[in-house]
């Protein structure tokens, strides 16, 4: 039997027990470590591996006399970037390897058939921030490489990824184990805990269900908490987890919340407190493994073993609906009504302007194109750098670190090169989507990219173009889908929910003959990919289908199309989400031009001509319609109209006006929220995309503010 399968067997019956602190162990001992065991490095814990092996043993020997299962070694800070702080990161794979060492010999001899002890090797956060720029991903893989090739050599049966505060340095960690389980042949399961801090998040900000969402793609035994607070912060984070998290989750939390005394911390949490706290996680689903952090004794483990061990563990039944991350919060790749908006202006190929602030080197001014897109209500934002004649690898370095920092939304990192995809993938802490791959020079470029994206947890885009060319029937365009669905998940392990299609849309606005039932031609492969497979995703650049059209005239065709793919199943749509319109300000002449093109159903390509004659002069037609309409209608349906446009300024002193005749209570309860009533079933039937929604909210804000003091009293 595997150590896996001994695990997942036992965790079946009760929970595993990790064992106590070992820093705080260490300080009660500090009188009997001399200064010749710290050679002159104090405070290096991992230096005792090699020079007071016999105080660590006897730390152990208390866990595991206590009925601890699991013995974490004494390798939490044991990589070189840690240990150069000591000049000696030339000692790593020496200290860490006598860590593990030191646990394995003390397992064995407390080990019996019955109850076998397990050496769970330490891997600290370090004292980096990569997502913070504080250190490359690459330093960081290889620092951990060599220590858990180190564990392995020194005889650790799991690897334990503990106390970690940055998603990004869990990915390198990870990779590291993964690296070093295959070059040594071994197969450690890998445990991963995070902290928690006080505010309610790990300390690069992310919280429970978004590190779940981040790690859900890797293969881990478990993920769980330790450190920061005390048992008392932890439950709602649990609880939070067990309802996402779908493998085994850990708990060993610290004794109490660590008090500061005279410099010191200080942990307050008896061993029976303690054990009673941890009992309670028990009642959540999945939580398997508990133990303790800093501040525990043999003690608190002792108490913990008798209070836990005749409990059988809830089995794991969290789940979440297939999403991406960035390092802050989620967003479900499915949105309900669709589609997921992916903003398409960080664009150096797409936009003047942000090629603009590439070729200035101006990154942060890039920055603010993002934040545009995130106040229009973009859910996802799509980011390339590349454009003719400039070497991108900088460019994406410098803008993707960047919006990977300090924008709260998902990254979708869009390049030709795969080169330029990795450095994407080596700064983003959160899950993000690749944009894109296919088969244009066929499968091995295609599985490296496949690869990619398995290996960093990544959803991907799949263009449908193959070695012939790209797709421009719904046949075509189904069966190269359906050869890349296969090869994706078969072949590489992807899941089909993170797998989005873009099947490719050409323009209505050339005229050529070729290119007339462009549009029925997509519509038909969504419905038929979406019928077929329906776990998947589907994509599209939606300005493609206006390309060479009058810029006041697209809009008007895109939306109108964009309706039509969303009906036919269109999950997602890159697209600049200023530039969209509802559909109840499309009139129905207007929407039946834009359907006789988008449907071919003139004959000879005729529609195209009513298209343009009819749209030639749109933004002044409109308008003089609009105002004219608009002035039709009396007071009421003129704030109600407003509302629904989000058309702030306006509105503001039309109701200041109505004040005086209108009850206030009448604007508010009957027409403002009748009005958001509506929106809400615009919305929901898919007819008004989210954005348009948010702004009639924030009108909506904006004009109940004046009410407040006619509401409050004094
Ligand atoms: N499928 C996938 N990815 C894609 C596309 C696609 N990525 C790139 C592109 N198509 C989507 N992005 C854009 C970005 C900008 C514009 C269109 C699509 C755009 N730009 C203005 C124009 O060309 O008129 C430029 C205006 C300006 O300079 O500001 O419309 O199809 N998977």
């Amino acid at each position: 039997m595997s150590v896996k399968e001994y695990i997942l067997d036992t965790i079946k019956k009760r929970p595993m027990i990790i064992d106590g602190a070992m820093g705080t162990q260490l300080q009660d001992r500090a009188d009997r470590i001399s200064d010749a065991q710290w050679e002159g490095n104090e405070g290096c814990n991992e230096l005792l591996n090699v020079t007071a092996a016999d105080i660590l043993e006897e730390v152990y020997s208390g866990y595991l006399t206590a009925g601890a299962d699991l013995i974490t070694t004494n390798t939490f800070g044991s990589f070189d970037w840690v240990l150069d702080e000591y000049q000696i990161g030339h000692r790593a794979y020496e200290l860490t390897k006598a860590g593990a060492q030191i646990v394995k010999k003390m397992c064995d001899k407390f080990s019996t058939p019955e109850h076998p002890r397990l050496v769970l090797g330490s891997i600290g956060p370090g004292t980096k921030l990569p997502s913070l720029g504080h250190m490359h991903y690459d330093q960081m893989l290889s620092g951990y490489t060599e220590c858990a090739l180190a564990l392995i050599d020194g005889g650790t049966d799991v690897f334990l990824l503990e106390t970690c505060q940055d998603p990004l340095q869990i990915k390198a960690a990870l990779h590291a184990c993964q690296a070093a389980n295959i070059e040594r042949e071994a197969e450690l399961p890998i445990m991963i805990s995070v902290t928690i801090e006080l505010a309610g998040t790990m300390l690069i900000g992310t919280d429970a269900q978004t590190i779940a969402a981040i790690l859900e793609p890797f293969d881990i035994l478990s993920l769980g908490f330790n450190c920061g607070t005390g048992p008392e912060q932890y439950g709602k984070h649990i609880k939070a987890l067990a309802e996402v998290w779908g493998k085994p989750i850990s708990v060993h939390a610290n004794a109490g919340l660590p008090q500061n005394r005279g410099g010191y911390s200080y942990y307050p949490m008896g061993p029976d407190e303690f054990a009673t706290q941890q009992e309670n996680f028990m009642k959540y689903d999945g939580v398997s493994f508990l133990g303790g952090c800093c501040g525990t004794t043999p003690q608190h483990i002792r108490a913990l073993v008798d209070k836990v061990s005749s409990i059988t563990p809830k089995v794991a039944t969290g789940s979440q609906e297939a999403c991406i991350a960035s390092l802050f919060s989620t967003v479900a790749l499915k949105q309900n009504p669709a589609p997921l908006l992916i903003g398409e202006r960080s664009n150096a190929t797409g936009s003047k302007a942000f090629k603009e602030l590439i070729l200035a080197e101006d990154y942060e001014g890039t920055l603010s194109v993002a934040q545009q897109q995130v106040r229009a209500g973009a859910h996802l934002i799509d980011v390339n750098v590349g454009f003719a004649g400039r070497e991108e690898s900088k460019d994406m370095l410098n803008v993707i670190a960047l919006y990977a920092q300090k924008i709260a939304l998902p990254l979708m990192p869009d390049s030709t090169q795969i080169s330029g995809l990795e450095i994407a993938l080596k700064l983003i802490g959160g899950k993000c989507i690749l944009n894109s791959v296919n088969l244009e020079d066929g499968e091995e470029r295609f599985d490296i990219i496949c690869q990619l994206a398995k290996k960093y947890g990544a959803s991907l885009v799949l263009l449908t173009i193959d070695e012939v060319g790209m797709a421009k029937t719904a046949k075509s365009k189904f069966e190269i889908a359906e050869r890349m669905y296969k090869r994706a998940t078969e072949l590489h392990g992807l899941r089909p929910e993170d797998l989005v299609f873009d099947l490719l849309t050409f323009t209505l606005g050339s005229g050529d003959e070729e290119y007339w039932t462009a549009g029925i031609e997509v519509i038909d492969a969504i419905r038929e990919l979406m019928t077929t497979y329906p776990r998947v995703g589907t994509t599209l650049g939606l300005s493609n289908i206006s390309f060479g059209l009058d810029k006041d005239a697209r809009p008007y065709l895109n939306s109108m199309f964009l309706h039509h793919c969303i009906q036919a199943g269109l999950s997602t749509v890159i697209i600049n989400v200023k530039h969209i319109i509802p559909l109840n300000k499309i009139s129905d002449e207007q929407q039946e031009i834009c359907n006789n093109l988008i449907f071919n159903k003139k004959p000879k390509g005729e529609a195209l001509f009513d298209f343009i004659e009819h749209f030639s002069d749109v933004e002044a037609t409109n308008s003089e319609e609009e105002d004219a309409a608009y002035d039709a209608l009396n007071e009421e349906e003129k704030i109600a109209k407003l509302l629904m446009d989000g058309d702030k300024e306006r509105m503001i002193p039309l109701v200041e006006a109505a004040r005086h005749n209108i009850k206030p209570e009448v604007i508010v309860n009957e027409i403002l929220i009748g009005a958001m009533k509506v929106v809400g079933e615009l919305f929901g039937s898919g007819q008004m995309q989210l954005p348009f929604v948010l702004q009639s909210a924030e009108t909506m804000k904006k004009n109940c503010r004046p009410f407040k003091p006619l509401f409050t009293k004094g």
